[in-house]
């Protein structure tokens, strides 16, 4: 009990810190367990995952969440067949599938006007993915679990409107993923839906539509507070109609300010900037399409990007999923923290746009994303390598304990100013039994600390940190990365939040939630 009045404790504060609603809205009633509980607070909420906190009477009490164990929920909407990069993306998520519950393909209109001049959906081109993973499915299946099965992969694919745009919003444009989408929401089910949005927008302001229009107002914020959408690039035009009609939506818009170069943008750091030889025709050959099974053939070798350096590698829609990945870097209802799919600030109601990182004296909204490009093109070579090689032959990921927890959740530290708080990777391991390199590293524009912190031993499994003077009442995020030395080396991650009170407040313990485990 004390420890979970702790949990909470520290929760209040850090959402104090965060006015705006950051958070995903707690959920009003859950059921399951041994009875019904209702509660009409706010719930913690952890990579996705919100876990209730229930009042009784004075008591406060924390309920076991079935769903802790689960994963976190994505719905893909994907303009599959105009550029070729939506088919590099799905070809990429094929081999993380394991990592979430997939819930929804849906192939929106591939034709975009000035490119693919026609009314057209391409769901063959989903199909054909998922049945070239369905081949290779069992040998994922020896390197981690929960890869789906091909059944339930075909059974989500989706038609969604060839049309796209304001005119294809409103009575008679109901398509096949429209309902699937509000199915997929209404679902009893403690978990949001993540939407990542690789095209067009219209069939989900659809599925909007129809919900106001049939359940009015609150039946309305009742389905918007179930999701969280990743939208690369407003592609149908009618964001700025969609947060105007549907107020309270948390919206990640990964684009360009109004006025800048459209290469600007976040997502653009999957390709552009950084170390661009990984993105290269000659990489992709040989880490993904030659001598990997099925998957790799249907990589396509040429993308609609310019400027690309090697017209190869784009995959611009990735990020809108690397955003929700569930691997120990980032929390999704903390856009502004960072991690694979890049970093973004809010900008009013539940709006969050492009941010910039200062990464090698360079400061764009791109380095947000190529900042990590080294780990992530070598994390899915090991998993392309998963579909083809035996376990004995193929690397797996480092597991890393930090301060004690073994799970995948952002480590919370609480600390008065002039603190030096130890931090350890203890009993952190490889799977292989490969050397392990350790790097602690502070993530100054994921912190709302004003200092430079200083990390002593950065380079080792336990270093330390120096909470400046002048820290009171903010947030210091430290990164640790644990990159083991296999063929090819893998990084595995953990976040440290520090919470940096004012000196007379007197300092909790280290707290964590346990929901996701390594496998
Ligand atoms: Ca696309
Ligand atoms: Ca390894």
């Amino acid at each position: 009990m004390i420890t979970l009045l702790l949990l909470f404790s520290s929760y209040s504060l850090i959402k104090a810190k965060n006015p705006q609603p950051n958070l995903v809205p707690g959920i009003r009633e859950w059921a399951g367990g041994e009875s019904t509980y209702a509660f009409t607070t706010d719930s913690i909420d952890w990579a996705g995952i919100t876990s209730p906190v229930i009042f009784k009477g004075d008591s406060v009490t924390a309920y076991r969440d079935p769903a802790a164990d689960l994963k976190l929920r994505l719905l893909v909407l994907t303009d599959i067949g105009g550029d070729p990069d939506d088919q590099q993306s799905m070809i990429r998520l094929m081999v993380y599938s394991n990592e979430f519950e997939i819930e929804g393909l849906i192939a929106s209109a591939s034709g975009t006007p000035g490119e693919l001049e026609e009314a057209v959906i391409k769901p063959h081109l989903i199909r054909e993915i998922v049945e070239a993973y369905g081949r290779v499915r069992d040998n994922l299946a020896q390197h981690a679990k929960g890869y789906p099965s091909t059944d339930h992969l075909l059974a989500r694919i989706k038609f969604g409107n060839p049309q796209r745009g304001l005119d294809a919003i409103g009575e008679g444009h109901d398509t096949d993923g429209s309902r699937w989408i509000i199915s997929v929401v209404d679902r009893p089910d403690p978990r949001p839906v993540n939407i990542a949005i690789w095209g067009g927008q219209t069939d989900l302001a659809q599925a909007l539509w129809r919900v106001r229009t049939q359940r009015g107002p609150a039946g309305l914020k009742a389905f918007i507070d179930r999701i969280r959408i990743y939208d690369v690039y407003d592609q149908d035009g009618i964001a700025n109609w969609i947060w105007k009609e549907f107020p309270g939506l948390f919206y990640v818009m990964s684009k360009a300010p109004e006025g800048h170069d459209k290469r600007e943008a976040v997502f653009r750091g999957m390709y552009l900037g950084g170390d661009e030889s990984l993105t290269s025709r000659e990489w992709m050959e040989i880490n993904i399409r030659q001598a990997h099974g099925p998957l790799g053939p249907l990589y396509p070798t040429r993308t609609w990007t310019a400027p690309n350096p090697h017209a190869a590698i784009k995959e611009g829609d990735t990020p809108s999923w690397f955003y929700f990945l569930p691997n120990g870097l980032n929390n999704p209802s903390f856009p502004n923290w960072g991690g694979w799919g890049g970093r973004f600030v809010n900008t009013g109601d539940c709006i969050y746009r492009d941010a910039k990182d200062s990464v090698e004296a360079i400061t764009d909204a791109r380095s947000t994303v190529w900042r990590w490009r080294s780990a992530f093109q070598r994390d899915f070579q090991a998993r392309m390598d998963w579909c083809v090689k035996p376990k004995a032959e193929a690397n797996h990921h480092p597991f890393v304990i930090c301060n004690g927890d073994s799970t995948r959740n952002m480590v919370h530290i609480q600390a008065r100013p002039g603190d030096t708080i130890r931090l350890s990777a203890a009993g952190s391991s490889d799977p292989e039994g490969q050397n392990l390199v350790y790097r602690w590293w502070y993530y100054p524009e994921a912190s709302t600390c004003q200092e430079k912190v200083v990390i002593d031993r950065w380079k080792s499994s336990e270093a330390d940190v120096v909470i400046p003077a002048n820290a009171s009442n903010s947030e210091i995020h430290i990164i640790l990365e644990v990159t083991d030395d296999g063929e090819p080396s893998l990084t595995s991650y953990r976040r440290v939040v520090i919470l940096a009170l004012q000196p007379h407040l007197s300092v909790r313990s280290s707290v964590s939630f346990h929901s996701f485990h390594w496998s």
